[in-house]
């Protein structure tokens, strides 16, 4: 029988045992510091300093089996006496018999280490199979680890809450803002479902070829919990005061009853602020509760001039985002804001402020009359992350009316791990002041899942060096009126001057990208992407450009690459065009270049167009053109394409097939200073002899997830 204790533990975790926890250290943190100052003694600090006070984002989580968010398919039995907290819960592995433990309000681009613990015994599974998803939406989920454990055997690796924990594999890259592990056998054997524990390690991990931003993601308030650090509440320099959300110098609720604004300069817990200051200090942890903040109650601009060591945090807390149904601007720099909902309104940033990162926002429902942005990120060093940015303006008028998801314009923009959809105009519009590219440079889109907007994606207006990196992008067709052809991406038009796309995945799309570009010549590199399921044509020069198309999968759509205007030089190699109506189309080829690629088409003839002749074979493309050099018509041996899995199989044609890439990394490398000589998964490219044709380098099995997981969102999971 369960004691008193235990079962206000259980009680505790069906709310959430975490933060159960949390409020049980701080309580006692407070309640001792309470005391401690009231009698006039100064241990406070000693007392303070015994209990844990570091970011929840950062800390180790464990869910145990019966926690909220674990849950079992299949027929599981009680074990009440062995496992964490005394019980955990057996099956007979199968197709059926699975557990699974979810946690939400995952970092994403952060590694974490997971690990198990299960009670040994005897008669259990050898291998015990966990798998571990990362999810972004219903439809986009990677899988991103997994290890076979011994279930004979008890646990091995480090101690943490009187478990013994073992590594499930290697820490996995997050992606999306959940993780889910899942348990399940592969033979009749008897598996155990116990604890799962995620712990976050290191700095957040920039997407391929994009640099880290000097400041906005791994900052965090729980820095000033040092007690080192000082703030002026109005009587001299006193370390912070701390709740349950961590540290804070401003308290403001609009839904308490004493709150007021009048000689109440920071508010707190019992006498609240109404609203945010109009000037915030350098320091300052300005926490909101309550809500919804409505337009009549005035709005919450606010004007922060801080610094690098001293950023000033404007947020909610990460159990309850307040809701904001009023006008929000922020103006000066070294401000991140976090934690807050946007309801019918944007979030604007005046002024060109510099370094402002908006962190955890959800931004939704803003419809104005005009065209305009949800969120407005005009400045320098600004950084859009982990948002949630969706039906702003009307994803489905028949009348163009651009209420965009985010607009780039300034220098150093980071628009990265965020969900974007149903926007009435695009998810990320670049576009410099009157397509000055002088106006709209290093903007860097990547590892963000963006859908179903009315028009694009990406759209790429007048800019130069903007990386689109490791996005997932679907759902983007012809508007019913004006304004789009249903491309995911516009990589270029109104002097969009030079852009990378890297190892995104498009699909579902009438177009991939398309460069569209007249008063100058785009440069535009197109490496590592996954294209599927396209209507017209995957890759799209337009007009003028010169476009590299190199180390690209297009399978399972109409056409694979088709440039159109007569200045258009393109270079097109290492690419698989596999499953296609109409693989290649140079309409004026005079200054292009196509090699080293792999045409296939089960059941049907490979059809290249070169100037004003189509080929249909490869034999005769090369005979009449003289290019094709190092090109095959062959099954690329592609794991399951059908399952949208294009790595390449053991004995695939593409393995060491392909040119040498080394030029472009060089170019990138002196350009940049980063390394982009990887494939789909992170992997170093070349590996074995040369470089492998497709966007994956190496033969792989299904078990072989690489530094960033499975590749594709969309590939169903293993057992799934
Ligand atoms: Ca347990
Ligand atoms: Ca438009
Ligand atoms: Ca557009
Ligand atoms: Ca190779």
């Amino acid at each position: 029988m369960r004691n008193p204790s235990r079962e206000a533990i259980r009680a505790a975790s069906k709310r959430g045992k975490l933060q159960w926890m949390l409020f049980q250290a701080f309580s006692a943190a407070v309640i001792v510091g309470f005391i401690a100052a009231g009698t006039g003694a100064q241990p406070r600090q000693a007392n303070v300093k015994s209990h844990s006070r570091s970011d929840p984002l950062a800390s180790p989580r464990i869910l145990d089996d019966g926690d909220v968010g674990f849950s079992t398919t299949g027929e599981w039995s009680h074990s009440p006496k062995a496992g964490f907290h005394d019980d955990a819960l057996a099956a007979k592995s199968g197709q059926f018999n699975a557990a699974r433990w979810t946690f939400n309000n995952i970092t994403p681009g952060y590694r974490y280490r997971v690990s198990a613990t299960w009670p040994a015994g005897a008669n259990q599974a050898t291998a015990a199979r966990y798998s571990i998803s990362a999810e972004a939406d219903a439809n986009t989920r990677w899988l991103v680890g997994g290890a076979s454990v011994d279930q004979t055997l008890a646990p091995k690796g480090s101690k943490h809450a009187g478990a013994v924990w073992q590594d499930i594999g290697e820490p996995v890259l997050a992606r999306g803002t959940t993780l889910s592990v899942r348990l399940f056998g592969s033979s009749d054997e008897t598996i155990v479902a116990d604890a799962v524990r995620i712990e976050r390690i290191g700095r957040w991990q920039p997407p391929i070829g994009i640099a880290a931003p000097p400041f906005g993601v791994d900052e965090s308030h729980w820095a000033y919990a040092d007690r080192e650090i000082e703030y002026d509440y109005g009587s001299g320099p006193e370390p912070y005061r701390i709740g349950p959300d961590g540290p804070y110098t401003h308290y403001v609720d609009n839904t308490h009853p004493q709150a007021t604004d009048i000689n109440n300069d920071f508010g707190s817990p019992d006498r609240p602020r109404k609203t945010l200051p109009f000037i915030i200090p350098p320091g300052s942890v300005a926490e909101i509760h309550g809500g919804p903040y409505t337009h009549n109650a005035g709005g919450l601009s606010f004007t922060a001039d801080a610094s690098a060591d001293r950023p000033v945090y404007v947020r909610g807390t990460s159990a309850n985002r307040p809701i904001i149904q009023t006008t929000f601007s922020i103006a000066g720099r070294y401000v991140i804001v976090e934690n807050l909902q946007f309801d019918g309104y944007q979030v604007n940033l005046s002024g060109r402020p510099d370094h402002v990162s908006l962190r955890n926002l959800e931004v939704r429902n803003f419809d104005p009359s005009g065209n305009n942005n949800a969120v407005n990120t005009i400045g320098s060093y600004l950084v859009v992350y982990r948002c949630r940015i969706h039906h702003n303006g009307d994803a489905r008028g028949g009348v163009e009316h651009d209420v965009h998801g985010a607009k780039a314009r300034g220098d150093h923009i980071w628009i990265v791990d965020n969900h974007m959809h149903h926007n009435g105009g695009d998810s990320v519009q670049v576009k410099g002041a009157r397509n000055d590219a002088n106006d709209a440079q290093y903007i860097y889109i990547g590892r963000n899942v963006m859908h179903d907007d009315r028009e694009n994606a990406v759209d790429i207006k007048g800019s130069r060096n903007v990386f689109v990196s490791q996005n997932v992008m679907y759902g983007y067709r012809p508007t019913r009126g004006e304004g789009s052809d249903g491309s995911a991406v516009v990589g270029a038009h109104e002097k969009a001057e030079l852009g990378w796309f890297l190892f995104n995945e498009i699909y579902d799309c009438n177009r991939g990208i398309r460069f569209n570009e007249k008063k100058v010549k785009t440069r535009a590199y197109v490496i590592g992407n996954i294209f599927h399921d396209i209507d017209d044509v995957a890759i799209y020069a337009r007009r003028r450009c010169s476009v590299y198309v190199v180390n690209n999968v297009v399978y399972k759509s109409n056409r694979g690459f088709r440039a159109a205007d007569s200045d258009v030089d393109c270079y097109l190699f290492n690419n698989i065009f596999h499953d296609l109506n109409f693989h290649v189309a140079v309409e004026r080829p005079d200054r292009s270049e196509s090699h080293h690629n792999i045409y296939y088409r089960p059941g049907g003839r490979v059809k290249i167009q070169w100037g004003k002749k189509t080929y249909y074979g490869l034999a005769l493309f090369v005979a009449a053109t003289g290019q094709g050099n190092g090109s095959l018509a062959r099954d690329p041996q592609l794991v399951d394409p059908g399952g949208n899995d294009v790595r390449l199989a053991e004995g695939s044609p593409a393995i060491d097939a392909g040119a040498d890439v080394e030029d472009l990394g060089e170019l990138f490398k002196s350009q940049y200073g980063l390394d982009i000589g990887v494939d789909f998964l992170g992997r170093p490219r070349p590996q074995g002899d040369k470089v492998d044709i497709g966007a994956y380098e190496g033969a792989t099995d299904a078990n072989d997830l690489g530094a960033f997981g499975g590749g594709v969102a969309t590939r169903p999971t293993p057992g799934q």
